[in-house]
């Protein structure tokens, strides 16, 4: 019955009126499907018939970020941005011009362009600044303009944000996702006007990143799905500026201690890490104290970081039912090899690196630890509610005032990550026979690791890509 209301009253609205009032939506959140940036089907839709445009670039592109399609003005036109956990501030149009790798300049057209003057809603503001990341930067001339959710039926009107006029390094415009209104900046960023709008009860989204093999994930404004997850959500209080190492507003949050599952199953705990770390979707690698860093990185083979930055690994260890576990006070997040070896192809042949890279700047947990995570964030209880991620359906429902995260069980029955590394990511039922005997140890001394000047030499040929890789290293604007 009250669907068929709803139904009806959807069709009576949508008749009567250009644009759906948010007031009027049945259900207070919003999802919109996160996308890798390997997806070449959902990239290629941009690029119709110009198919030799998309495949070569987008397939290097390995994990290296998430988007979310927006479609701003009126008549409204699609982008798409980086969501990004460690910033604060949305803006669009990168500029391509200035990139080095012709593969990077076909994916920033990729994303697509905003262009103010062909919306009729579009009002320019005073004000332009300078945002700062890890690696890159975007001068921005702040816009008021509406903003949909791209296909969704959600719509924000008056949303300031940037429009670049001058971007360094930059390949997409950026969803800052962080706090925002008197935490961060003076006006209302986008999580705020979800809220404002009524759009979502509560300053919350859930994240998942969805696996490297499912190339989408999902980011749910006002909501969380149970279907991706597994256990109860454990709310972990967010560390207040004043007490965090950098004293910005981030997602903060304790590690209470980090330690290997190797294959053998015998677990090894490393020393020193109970420390603060953020949650950063906009960060490619994960980012450790250089000691801790180099002890991870020893356990693969590895002795030190290469010119780049990266540890080289062997590729083998994808193949690994090993795990990484990241404590927190009463959760574990166990991420797979798997998840956290970057495969790059280059003329060399396919090289592996280490999804964790040495910083005595930052602690922040990045794609390579948040594809196996279920992440709330919570900005009305500053809290995060984490799980460990799981996919076995959806089971989207709201967040409100109400709800009790920390009473929220997932769907799914907790996966067997020591079965083949590949299954035991991509679904909930993985295969129980695995291939769970492999040694790692002969693995690595029988393919060597790559040679150290051809790594170089790769690099330096393919320096486009590596732009690419360092430029997402951070994505946190450093206010
Ligand atoms: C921010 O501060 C202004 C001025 O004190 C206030 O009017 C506004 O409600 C605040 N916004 C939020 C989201 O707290
Ligand atoms: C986080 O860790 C710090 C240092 O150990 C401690 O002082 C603080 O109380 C912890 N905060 C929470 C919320 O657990
Ligand atoms: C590889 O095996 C060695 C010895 O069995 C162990 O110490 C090490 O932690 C393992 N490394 C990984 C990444 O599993
Ligand atoms: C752990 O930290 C303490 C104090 O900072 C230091 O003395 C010790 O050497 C560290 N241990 C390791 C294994 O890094
Ligand atoms: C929320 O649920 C947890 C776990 O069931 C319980 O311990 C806690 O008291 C609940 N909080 C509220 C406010 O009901
Ligand atoms: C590593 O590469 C250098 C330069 O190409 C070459 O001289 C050397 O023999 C290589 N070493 C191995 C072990 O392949
Ligand atoms: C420039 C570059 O590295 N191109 C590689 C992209 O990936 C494909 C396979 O996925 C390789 O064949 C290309 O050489």
């Amino acid at each position: 019955m009250a669907a068929w209301f709803y139904v009806l009253l959807h069709f009576i609205v949508a008749a009567c009126c250009d644009r759906v009032s948010v007031e009027r939506r049945d259900a207070h959140f919003v999802k919109l499907p996160v996308v890798h940036s390997t997806n070449r089907n959902v990239f290629s839709d941009i690029w119709d018939n110009k198919r030799a445009i998309t495949t070569v670039p987008l397939a290097n592109r390995s994990d290296v970020a998430y988007y979310a399609k927006l479609a701003i003005g009126t008549p409204a036109q699609e982008v798409y941005v980086q969501l990004d956990t460690g910033s604060f501030e949305l803006w669009v149009n990168p500029d391509c011009s200035n990139l080095q790798g012709s593969a990077d300049v076909r994916f920033c057209q990729a994303v697509g362009h905003y262009n103010p003057s062909s919306s009729s809603t579009a009002v320019k503001v005073a004000g332009t600044k300078t945002l700062r990341y890890g690696i890159g930067s975007a001068s921005i001339q702040y816009v008021v303009d509406n903003i949909g959710l791209a296909d969704t039926d959600a719509q924000l009107e008056g949303v300031q944000f940037g429009v670049a006029i001058d971007t360094v390094d930059e390949f997409s415009g950026i969803l800052g996702i962080g706090h925002g209104e008197n935490v961060t900046i003076r006006y209302k960023n986008f999580v705020d006007q979800l809220a404002d709008q009524g759009v979502t009860d509560t300053k919350a989204f859930s994240l998942a990143l969805g696996s490297k093999n499912e190339e989408e994930g999902v980011i749910i404004f006002g909501g969380m799905d149970t279907g991706k997850f597994t256990g109860t959500l454990k709310t972990l209080p967010i560390i207040p500026a004043e007490q965090s190492p950098d004293k910005v507003p981030r997602y903060w949050v304790n590690m209470t201690s980090l330690s290997l599952t190797p294959p053998s199953g015998q677990r090894k705990q490393y020393a020193n890490t109970s420390m603060t770390v953020f949650l950063d979707s906009g960060a490619t690698l994960t980012l450790l104290p250089t000691t801790l860093a180099n002890s991870i990185a020893a356990d693969f083979g590895a002795t030190a970081i290469d010119a780049n930055g990266f540890y080289s690994v062997d590729c083998s260890f994808n193949d690994l039912p090993g795990t990484v576990d990241f404590a927190f006070d009463g959760v574990t997040i166990q991420v797979p090899y798997n998840e956290l070896v970057r495969e790059l192809q280059t003329s060399f042949g396919t090289q592996c690196f280490l999804g964790i890279s040495p910083s005595d700047e930052f602690a922040l947990l990045g794609d390579t630890m948040l594809r196996s995570a279920y992440a709330v964030f919570d900005q009305t209880n500053n809290a995060i509610h984490l799980a460990q991620y799981v996919n076995c359906g959806t089971n989207e429902i709201e967040i409100t005032a109400q709800t009790n995260m920390s009473a929220t069980a997932g769907d799914c029955a907790a996966p067997d990550l020591r079965a083949t590394s590949t299954t035991a990511t991509s679904g909930s039922q993985p295969t129980g026979t695995g291939t769970a005997t492999a040694d790692n140890d002969s693995g690595a001394a029988d393919t060597g690791l790559p040679n150290t000047s051809t790594n170089l030499a790769g690099s330096l040929r393919y320096s486009g890509i590596w732009a690419v890789l360092l430029s997402l290293v951070i994505g946190s604007v450093v206010v």
